[in-house]
């Protein structure tokens, strides 16, 4: 059960922050509508929801999830790959303390995004990417095992980060995309097999009774709904035109 979630409102200056996506600019009042109801659907989970102001600073900060990875008795600060994204930690780093008093940093040369961590009940899976290296990768498995977690770490190929193509459903259930269907480190789960032109919808996350899923993706919301999970669907046109999928909009504790 996740109790605590921690959002951040996007800036006037998200039209400026990354993206390798061809889908148009983004429309900043319906970016703010899009994040309101995605706020409201994590309410209807029954979580408490920290909300951040905007830092228009850091164009991409509202994908929260990037800068750190959660525990429920310790939290790990990351050091995220993007030069323009880095300096995001030292806004979260405050917030974190109100939460943990056991912190964790992920240190130069090691890089890591949050967005390329996958906790499956005690095991954690951590992609090699883009954004995170081996060196961040390897810090980040050494903490987890000193906890008693599992680590694993999985060299990516095609996706953006680990979570663009993979998520826990719980119940050993697992939503897979692409390179992740037939991906030898995952062939222990059961597999929602999300197609190609369904791919962004395999970016969702299980918080306590509900799946929150981006709206347009009637196949997968029927496979979830099929095998008994209760689903809640957001507009994400706005943050799918920079590379952001919902798991990226929030931290979850
Ligand atoms: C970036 O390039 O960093 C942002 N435009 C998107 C980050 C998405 N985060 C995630 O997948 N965890």
């Amino acid at each position: 059960m996740f109790k605590n979630v921690i959002v951040k409102k996007p800036g006037k200056s998200y039209v400026n922050g990354l993206t390798t996506s061809d889908l148009g600019e983004p429309n900043y009042d319906k970016l703010l509508v899009q994040h309101e109801a995605y706020i409201e659907a994590l309410k209807q989970c029954k979580v408490t929801v920290k909300e951040l102001p905007a830092s228009e600073d850091f164009p991409d900060s509202t994908f929260v999830e990037d800068t750190a990875v959660l525990t429920p008795d310790f939290a790990v600060i990351t050091n995220p790959g993007a030069p323009s994204r880095n300096a995001e930690i030292q806004e979260m780093e405050p917030v974190l303390k109100e939460f943990y008093t056991d912190i964790r940093y992920i240190k130069a040369p090691g890089t890591l995004d949050g967005g390329d961590v996958l906790q499956i009940d005690d095991h954690f899976y951590i992609g090699i990417s883009a954004r995170t290296n081996e060196t961040g990768a390897t810090q980040l498995k050494k903490i987890l095992e000193s906890r008693g977690y599992k680590a694993t770490i999985v060299p990516l190929k095609e996706f953006f980060h680990l979570k663009t193509g993979v998520a826990y459903l719980g119940n050993n259930l697992i939503v897979a995309a692409r390179e992740f269907i037939d991906h030898p480190d995952f062939t222990q789960y059961d597999k929602i097999i999300v197609s190609d032109e369904n791919e962004y919808s395999a970016n969702c996350i299980r918080v306590n009774d509900y799946v929150i899923i981006p709206k347009g993706y009637p196949e997968t919301k029927k496979q979830m709904n099929d095998r008994e999970y209760q689903t809640i669907e957001v507009e994400m046109t706005e943050f799918q035109k920079h590379d952001g999928g919902l798991s990226c909009l929030s931290l979850r504790f």
